[in-house]
């Protein structure tokens, strides 16, 4: 019964922010405006147009870059403690290298931070979701050892720039998605399909980067700016398919595969990549006659610089899987990451799905994330940077399916508040209709709609729109409540 008279409602504490989010490719448009630089996203789609499903391109996206006003003004009818975006690199340094600063990109971003800050909405900065300046990809991008000062350089242009209002940085968006997806497979630019090399290559390197421009902000910026730098990782929530020995290491291998590839090395307490995944992966190149394994490993040195280089976890989550040691396992060409994790995945049947194919909703699903998060880390202090559901892009204004799946989401955030989970704040994913990446325009995860056939790409706020209101405004889930706007 969900009577808010008879039942007693859980609250969430005043000091809990919740925001939403959104990156720059997914809604900037502008893409050769004003100085701006190539990326690897414009080279990717301008070059290979149809490895996207409608052909499309974020040459305009949401055209956020003429509309940042009307942008804030959505987060003030949310009520919004906190707005997540990031910052387009070659926006800012047009060939990557920080030799050449392009003062209009810095003034994009300082406008729509100080416009923001009139109505105290706090900005939290993204330096990097997903892209690159093409320049530098031209050099190898992340499986370059040199990334990591490319990275550091840019870095210290965005604290020095941006520190002063802006008290928290979140280095890297979903290094599983930059490194697997990007440089093991063809699934994000710039689609190098190296599975068995880059992707480790990428991960040691990402991972050292953000230690860099961790240890700059710590050192140089943090005692007079006074605010945080972490990072955020995709964990979705993998359980074993049996309670069989076989099956819960193989959804164990599927965590360290996806996810602790990244975390370990910094949130770990000994340290570098997890034990159990390296081992295999050294096991395997040497079986298949390479040299070394194929996987690098830290040096005692780097070993100390990554760990702790963190002053929160930033998990995004949308969904879970079922982890199998033996059943739907897909052919993997070897060598590859896939072959290297070697399990099989699955969807219970209950589990409703998104317009995304690999989008459930799993009930609680957070929570188990969390809990297995905190256990492993010592209790870090976490935010959830993304959660949120997509639909098609002719569906209903009246988005009950989304309405359902941010409940839920409440409901297990507050049982991780119940259990002391240091969780501090919560960003729906999105704040509008984006360029969805390789799908193009053809998801939604906005809380408001965006009209990409219109030259004003006119937004128009879902019915989820009023339900987050509502949420944020009176710090509990009512279940009653109907917006009356709609
Ligand atoms: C995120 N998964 O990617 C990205 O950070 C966003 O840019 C993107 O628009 C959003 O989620 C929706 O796709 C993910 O399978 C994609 O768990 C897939 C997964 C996770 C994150």
């Amino acid at each position: 019964c969900h009577g808010s008279t008879v039942k007693q409602q859980r609250r969430f504490p005043d000091d809990f922010v919740f925001g939403a989010a959104t990156a720059s490719y997914q809604i900037e448009g502008a893409w050769d405006e004003d100085g701006k630089g190539e990326n690897i996203w414009d080279y990717m789609t301008h070059t290979n147009p149809t490895v996207i499903r409608d052909s499309s391109n974020g040459d305009i996206a949401a055209d956020s870059y003429h509309n940042y006003k009307r942008d804030v003004e959505m987060m003030r009818e949310l009520g919004l403690d906190a707005y997540r975006f990031s910052l387009s690199w070659a926006r800012i340094l047009p060939t990557g290298m920080a030799n050449e600063i392009n003062p209009a990109g810095i003034a994009y971003y300082n406008n729509l931070i100080n416009e923001m800050l009139k109505y105290n909405i706090e900005p939290m900065i993204t330096l990097y979701h997903w892209d690159l300046p093409q320049k530098l990809q031209e050099l190898g991008g992340f499986v370059n050892p040199l990334f990591t000062d490319w990275f550091e350089d840019y870095a210290r242009v965005v604290f020095e720039n941006f520190g002063d209002r802006v008290k928290m940085f979140i280095t890297f968006n979903e290094p599983y998605q930059i490194c697997y997806q990007g440089y093991g497979a063809t699934i994000k630019a710039p689609i190098l399909n190296s599975t068995a090399i880059g992707t480790y290559l990428c991960a040691k390197h990402l991972v050292v980067a953000h230690a860099k421009a961790f240890h700059l902000y710590d050192k140089e910026f943090k005692p007079t700016q006074k605010g945080v730098c972490g990072i955020t990782i995709s964990v979705n929530w993998f359980d074993a398919a049996t309670d069989t020995e076989e099956d819960r290491a193989a959804a164990e291998m599927k965590r360290q595969g996806e996810w602790g590839l990244y975390a370990h090395p910094i949130f770990s307490s000994e340290g570098g990549f997890p034990k159990e995944f390296s081992e295999k992966v050294a096991a395997k190149s040497a079986q298949q006659g390479y040299a070394r394994s194929r996987m690098p490993e830290f040096t005692e040195e780097e070993n100390a610089f990554v760990r702790g280089a963190s002053d929160f976890f930033g998990v995004n989550h949308y969904t879970a899987k079922m982890v199998s040691a033996t059943q739907y396992k897909e052919d993997a060409p070897v060598p590859s990451f896939m072959d290297d994790m070697d399990v099989g995945q699955f969807a219970l049947p209950e589990w409703p799905v998104g317009a995304s194919s690999w989008l459930m909703l799993v009930p609680n699903s957070i929570y188990n994330t969390l809990t297995h998060l905190k256990e492993k880390y010592n209790n870090p202090v976490f935010y959830i940077t993304e959660n949120g559901w997509s639909s098609y892009p002719d569906s209903s204004l009246i988005d009950d399916d989304r309405i359902t799946y941010y409940r839920s989401s409440m409901e297990s955030l507050l049982n991780c508040l119940d259990d002391g989970i240091n969780l501090k704040g919560y960003m729906a994913w999105s704040l509008m209709d984006n360029y969805e990446w390789m799908q193009g325009y053809q998801e939604r995860f906005g809380l408001y709609h965006v009209n990409f056939e219109d030259p004003a790409r006119t937004r128009t706020p879902r019915k989820s729109a009023f339900v987050y209101k509502h949420i944020i405004k009176n710090r509990f889930v009512d279940y009653e409540y109907e917006p009356d706007t709609m």
